[in-house]
C-alpha cells in the first residue's frame, strides 16, 4: 500500500468519486454489521458518546485533536481539530521524536481527563507513556520493553469493559493480535491475552473506538491479500467479530488514523492519507460501523507521520 507504484488505477478512481462525495465504494461492498441497528437503540438510550469517540482532546477545548510528528525535524505537533472536520493552528510541542518509530494515540490512557500518547523508541524497542496536560504532555514514562517485535500498536479505548483505556498490538513474526488489559495508569497493564490470529496479514491496524455504536470499541484494518478495509467489531468477549469488509482501494491509501469525532455528529471518525496526491481525508462515521462521505479536509501530511 505503501508503494505508489501499485496498480490502483481503479481504486484511484473510485477514491476520487468518494472525496466528491459519491459514494460507490462504500456502497458496493460494505457488509452491514448484524446487530448494528439493534444495539444502536441501547446506545441512544444511555450515554455512550464517550465511549462511541474516545479522547482525542489533547489542547483542553473539548474538541478532538491530531498529534503528528513532523519526519524532517522530528517535532511534534498538535494540530487542534475545530469541531467541523477542519483545523485551527497548530503548534510544536517538542522535539526530538525522529527517534521513535511508532507514535500513536492512546486515548486518556492514566484517567486524568487529558488525551495521552504512547511512542516506541526505534533502538530500545520500548514503549513510553506521554501523559496530556492539556496542552503538551507531562514527563514520560516507561511502559517496558520488548515492543519492537509488533507490528502495529494501536490505543485509545476500552475493550475489556472495565474503564481503563487498552493496548492492542500486532506481533510481527506470528501474527498474534495482542490485548494488553490497561490499569488506568499510563504505564502499568495486566498480563496480556491473545485476542487475535493471523494479524499479520492486516495493516493499517487502528483503533478508531465504537464506530457501530453497540458500547463496544471496534478496530478497522486493511488485509494484504486484498487491499481492502476490514471492520472488526468490538468484542464483548474478549474476541472480535469476524472481519467485515467495508472499503477497497487502500492499495492507494495509507496511515489509517482514529481521530475520534472530528466533525462533531455525534460518531466517531477516522482519518487516511493518499500520498500519491498528498491529500488527508476524513472518513465520516454514520454510527453503523461504515462512512457516510469522506472529504479531503488538507493536504501536504505525506511529510508527517500521523499519530
Ligand atoms: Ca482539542
Ligand atoms: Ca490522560
Ligand atoms: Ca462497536
Ligand atoms: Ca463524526
Amino acid at each position: 500500500m505503501k508503494n505508489s507504484s501499485h496498480p490502483g488505477r481503479i481504486a484511484r478512481v473510485l477514491r476520487w468519486l468518494v472525496a466528491a462525495n459519491v459514494y460507490i465504494v462504500g456502497a458496493a461492498v460494505f457488509v452491514v454489521p448484524p446487530t448494528a441497528s439493534a444495539q444502536s437503540e441501547a446506545h441512544d438510550a444511555g450515554p455512550a458518546e464517550q465511549v462511541a469517540a474516545g479522547n482525542y482532546d489533547y489542547n483542553g477545548d473539548g474538541l478532538d485533536d491530531v498529534v503528528a510528528r513532523r519526519d524532517a525535524t522530528g517535532n511534534l505537533e498538535v494540530w487542534p481539530g475545530d469541531g467541523t472536520g477542519g483545523f485551527g493552528t497548530k503548534y510544536i510541542v517538542g522535539g526530538g521524536w525522529g527517534v521513535m518509530n511508532l507514535i500513536e494515540t492512546a486515548g486518556d490512557l492514566n484517567n486524568d481527563g487529558n488525551a495521552d500518547i504512547i511512542a516506541r523508541e526505534a533502538s530500545t524497542g520500548r514503549l513510553w507513556f506521554y501523559p496530556g496536560n492539556g496542552t503538551t504532555f507531562n514527563s514520560r514514562s516507561s511502559i517496558g520493553l520488548g515492543w519492537g517485535v509488533m507490528s502495529a500498536i494501536v490505543s485509545g479505548h476500552d475493550y475489556t469493559g472495565n474503564g481503563n483505556v487498552d493496548i492492542i498490538a500486532t506481533e510481527a513474526g506470528t501474527g498474534t493480535l495482542w490485548l494488553y488489559p490497561g490499569a488506568g495508569t499510563g504505564n502499568t497493564f495486566a498480563k496480556r491475552i491473545q485476542i487475535g490470529s493471523s494479524f499479520h496479514l492486516v495493516e493499517e491496524l487502528t483503533a478508531v473506538g465504537d464506530m457501530n455504536e453497540d458500547g463496544h470499541a471496534d478496530v478497522v484494518g486493511v488485509r494484504l491479500a486484498d487491499e481492502c478495509m476490514y471492520f472488526y467489531a468490538g468484542p464483548a468477549t474478549g474476541q472480535f467479530a469476524p472481519p467485515l469488509l467495508f472499503d477497497c482501494g487502500w492499495d492507494v491509501m495509507e496511515s489509517a488514523a482514529a481521530v475520534g469525532d472530528f466533525d462533531g455528529d455525534g460518531h466517531a471518525d477516522w482519518l487516511g492519507r493518499e500520498p500519491d496526491h498528498n491529500l488527508l481525508y476524513l472518513f465520516k462515521g454514520d454510527g453503523t460501523g461504515r462512512y457516510s462521505s469522506s472529504p479531503v479536509i488538507d493536504f501536504g501530511w505525506n511529510s508527517m507521520t500521523i499519530a
